[in-house]
């Protein structure tokens, strides 16, 4: 998955908001901060990242909920809407005959992108070529003509010859019937003076349609700088981030369009030809945020909410019965196959997640108590203090649970009352799940 670290911290902060009580100023203020620092991480610009979060901060607490959206949804879309400005449109790249020139520093990706690319418009049906004009490096002519070989791109260079230039203009000339003509540049270490003039006498030459830088997304803040220098040499038309697929963080490559009011054009998202993706931001955001829906998600952990709350007032006249256990714990558990659903979801509202090993023995604790509760009485549901050492004999019998398993059900109960009972009021509704999970494991959940 594409920025797995800073998907999963977004994901956190989004996971609160879905799970509030209520939208405040002090919730939104502290998804913020966690945005923030999820973005921060990953190496977003410090100036981007204020200026978005004043952004969200001023329009969830100002705009007013659309009609039909609630609340939460509302805050969750703006972060969503937010994020989709930060990362901006794509670059403008339409499926007619053109030349694309490939630029970037050493490493970053350009040979390998050219091969993805050709492939990719070879799939749309564009008969496309690439032209090896990097004479800089000795392996680049080899390597590239590999790659289209293995695509069945077809591929021109001249081994040898230093004069990129010369190659690639008659790289042009060779490929002139092709509908798409990628041509590959050297990189080098750093931006020097002698790779500027290269790449603008290749420029001056190809006239491209496409000036696309390659950019590495494991680049942090310098991104912004190279940027900056690729766009005042050549003044490029996009940028295709690469390695997005690794451990990286993608943000600094991510400023750096921003700062310099460029444009992605693709991702790349692995080494195979195929693994180039046409950036759209809001496809993008969408999957950094894991949200197949965020509707549903919203209303899955409304649900959840609603069915994991107590009335604390009504408990402390002392109407907790083994029922309204049995119901919480059932709450909590109900949602726990949705797997997908389990990760964006806190159960209960706390971003407590369950394992599937711990989601299973709930279920299992689950099922044992529905069936002693079905042995026992209206009366002993209801008031389970009556229920004595004879009657625990006569539930486990009837149930056919070992009495053990009665006795923890009755204790679970006792200590979940008795820490609701040493609760003063003023609270209103009490998430269950902090109780339990303050009770320990001696609820073994
Ligand atoms: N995982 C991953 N690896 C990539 C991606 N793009 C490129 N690489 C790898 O990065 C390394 C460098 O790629 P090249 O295409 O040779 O980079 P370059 O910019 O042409 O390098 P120079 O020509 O030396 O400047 C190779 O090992 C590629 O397989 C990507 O999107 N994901
Ligand atoms: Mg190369």
């Amino acid at each position: 998955m594409v920025l797995d670290n800073l998907g999963g911290s977004l994901r956190s902060a989004l996971r609160k908001i879905a799970s509030a009580n209520k939208i405040d100023k002090a919730l939104v203020d502290e998804a913020v901060r966690e945005i923030q620092r999820a973005l921060l991480q990953a190496d977003v610009n410090v100036k981007l990242v204020m200026t978005l979060s004043n952004r969200i901060k001023e329009r969830a607490l100002d705009e007013k909920p659309p009609a039909g959206m609630n609340p939460r949804e509302h805050v969750i879309n703006i972060v969503y809407q937010e994020l989709i400005n930060l990362v901006g449109k794509s670059s403008d790249i339409s499926l007619k005959k053109q030349t694309l020139m490939l630029v970037g520093l050493q490493g970053s990706g350009k040979t390998t992108t050219a091969a993805k690319l050709a492939t990719y418009f070879q799939r749309k049906g564009l008969k496309s070529a690439v032209i090896c004009a990097d004479t800089f490096r000795a392996g680049a002519y080899d390597q590239l003509k590999a790659l289209c070989e293995k695509q069945g791109i077809f591929f021109y260079g001249e081994k040898g010859n230093t004069d990129a230039p010369a190659v690639a203009q008659r790289g042009l000339e060779a490929t002139k019937k092709y509908d798409v003509q990628i041509v590959d540049t050297a990189g080098r270490h750093a931006l020097e003076s002698d790779l500027i003039q290269e790449m603008k006498d290749i420029h001056a030459i190809t006239q491209a349609d496409h000036k696309l830088l390659v950019m590495d997304a494991a680049l942090g803040q310098q991104a912004s700088e190279q940027a900056k220098a690729f766009n005042e040499a050549i003044s490029i038309t996009g940028v295709i981030i690469t390695k997005l697929d690794g451990t990286a963080k993608g943000g600094g490559a991510l400023s750096a369009v921003a700062e310099t009011k460029t444009s992605v054009a693709f991702i790349g998202v692995g080494e195979t030809p195929s693994d180039l993706e046409r950036f759209e931001a809001d496809r993008f955001i969408s999957r950094l945020l894991g949200m197949g829906d965020i509707k549903t998600l919203v209303e899955k952990a409304q649900e959840v909410q609603a069915d994991s709350e107590v009335d604390v007032e009504s408990l402390m006249r002392g109407k907790f019965t083994l029922k309204d256990m049995y119901k919480q714990m059932e709450a909590m558990n109900k949602l726990g196959p949705l797997k997908q659903i389990m990760q964006m979801l806190p159960m209960g509202g706390l971003g407590i997640e369950l394992s599937d090993k711990e989601y299973q023995a709930t279920k299992d604790r689950l099922d044992k108590y529905r069936v002693i509760m079905d042995s026992m009485t209206e009366v002993e549901l209801g008031d389970p203090k009556i229920i004595t050492a004879s009657r625990i004999k006569r539930i486990s019998l009837g149930s056919g649970t070992p009495p053990e398993i009665v006795r923890e059900l009755l204790k679970s109960h006792q200590a979940m009352q008795k820490a609701l009972k040493g609760m003063r009021g003023g609270m209103g509704k009490m998430n269950m799940k902090r109780l339990m999970k303050k009770m320990g494991p001696g609820m073994k959940m």
